[in-house]
């Protein structure tokens, strides 16, 4: 059954006849299915929050879930069971009952090295949706640009955010425009987490308030990368277009920089129904340790102060005084290196848990071998799907296992990527092997590089269907008809 993620038990009903769909093409199969399909709400039962039941016959087609998240999730199963045999379209007998295995399945959009509209961090949703991802992570912040409105210092979007990576336009949303995009992933059951990553990677803050930040401190790692890259080395009140990291830093000893941070944080907590506010501090390169300690204690108390609880990568757990409950959310390689180790594990002993976003399996920015056009190669070389695949959150730090987790994220940072087709390209289809990894039973016989090759090959013809770009990657078999539409 070609279903991603697969789900946690699937009857064998393959004798079964299927359901008939009278359809002309896909489209229309899928709409005639998801009206067809007789949902209901029943309390308790194991299904927990998002789980659901499905049950496909000649005759009928019915979803059960305790919550409208699992009818959703139903309706997501369904959309890729509609498949075409024999010149008719069917939906193949099913019997499934299903959940996730870790309340958190995010993905995250930097939409600072580059700025992607409105409308297309819809079409993103959308599609991480459609694999039962349930949290849309936006990095609104960094040295290239600032990218949401903050009522109390509007210079942060009037000075800072008319630029982007490579010298292109910016942008940024209202608060409008981000109200919008938070109820449209809640249409679609996911919550946003708005990052503002701090103490680092706030050049963007130097354009606006420069008196809150500190000259940027250049490394010869810096000047080697910017001679590389034939880009501009960041110079003090000048946009920064290039995309070296680890250089700026907000000043830590001045109280007015806690006084932007606490108008900051709390203007997207009231703008912000989730639970999460996501502070950052990751590679704050030029600063001192201790200091850096303090810094993100204290932001994490800020956070707690407006009753949300903050995420934070994982470089934060060398704080000492972090608000009880802070996530942690770790960015190593799958073999972790002692030091990233103990700073993770760090979040437990405060109470937090932890999200897992190990960059050589599941940063979705990373080429698939060195042929493709776009991406980045940092995180150990090229990601193949294979080895998007090939991980287990349980198994990347010891002492971290399945109830200290959280969820998983794959993020998407975007120095080499401009439009929706570029963000297609890479994130597809390895945001599937995410999407599994974060909702399928670990123990689950279709939990293996075989199947899920299988059924990812099976959904070309869907993706290709909905518009979306995905890399044919030699590592699948495509199943015909992945071709339409595709460039
Ligand atoms: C590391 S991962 C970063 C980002 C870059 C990314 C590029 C992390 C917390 N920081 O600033 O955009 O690598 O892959």
């Amino acid at each position: 059954m070609n279903i991603v993620p697969a789900p946690a038990v699937v009857q064998d009903v393959s004798d079964a006849a299927p359901h008939v769909l009278d359809a002309e093409d896909r489209d229309s199969a899928i709409e005639m299915a998801l009206d067809a399909i007789d949902e209901e709400l029943v309390a308790g039962d194991g299904l927990g929050l998002e789980g659901y039941r499905l049950y496909v016959d000649e005759l009928a087609m019915r979803s059960e879930a305790a919550t409208e998240a699992g009818l959703f999730y139903a309706r997501q199963t369904l959309t890729q069971l509609v498949t075409q045999r024999d010149g008719q379209w069917i939906v193949p007998a099913a019997a499934i009952r299903d959940q996730p295995r870790f309340a958190y399945r995010g993905v995250m959009l930097d939409v600072a090295r580059h700025f992607f509209a409105v409308e297309v961090v819809k079409a993103f949703i959308d599609r991480a949706a459609g694999l039962k991802l349930n949290a849309l992570h936006l990095h609104l912040s960094d040295d290239q640009g600032w990218r949401i409105e903050i009522e109390s210092w509007p210079r942060l979007t009037e000075a800072a955010s008319s630029t982007s990576v490579g010298g292109g336009p910016g942008g940024f949303y209202t608060q409008a425009q981000y109200r919008e995009i938070v109820a449209y992933a809640a249409s679609r059951h996911m919550i946003v987490v708005p990052e503002i990553d701090v103490p680092g990677h706030t050049h963007a803050v130097a354009i606006a308030y420069p008196e809150l930040t500190q000259a940027p401190v250049l490394t010869e790692a810096h000047r080697a990368l910017g001679r590389e890259l034939g880009q501009e080395l960041p110079i003090p009140g000048e946009p920064y277009t290039g995309w070296a990291v680890g250089f700026s830093s907000l000043k830590m000893n001045d109280e007015a920089t806690y006084g932007l941070l606490a108008d900051v944080f709390g203007e997207l907590a009231e703008l912000t129904p989730g639970p999460y506010l996501h502070l950052g501090g990751d590679e704050a390169l030029g600063t001192d340790p201790e200091d850096f300690g303090a810094f993100v204690a204290r932001v994490s108390q800020i956070i707690a102060g407006t009753g949300k609880t903050p995420i934070a990568w994982h470089e934060a757990g060398a704080a000492s005084a972090l608000a009880p409950g802070t996530i942690g959310q770790y960015w190593g390689l799958r073999r972790a290196a002692p030091n990233n180790s103990r700073e993770t594990r760090a979040f437990l002993a405060n109470g937090g848990r932890i999200i897992f976003s190990p960059a050589d399996a599941v940063y979705l920015d990373m080429k698939y071998d060195e042929s493709t056009a776009l991406g980045l190669t940092w995180a150990d070389g090229p990601t193949s799907v294979e080895r998007s695949y090939s991980w287990d959150p349980a198994d990347i730090v010891p002492g971290i296992g399945e109830n200290e987790i959280l969820g998983i994220e794959a993020p998407f940072w975007t120095e080499t990527v401009a439009t929706l087709a570029d963000i297609d390209l890479l994130a597809f289809p390895r945001i599937a092997s995410a999407a599994e990894i974060g909702w399928s039973p670990r123990d689950s016989v279709l939990r293996t590089w075989e199947s899920f090759r299988d059924r990812v090959g099976a959904l070309g013809p869907l993706w290709a269907a909905q518009g979306t770009q995905f890399h044919r990657s030699p590592e699948i078999d495509w199943a015909p008809g992945s071709n339409a539409g595709s460039s």
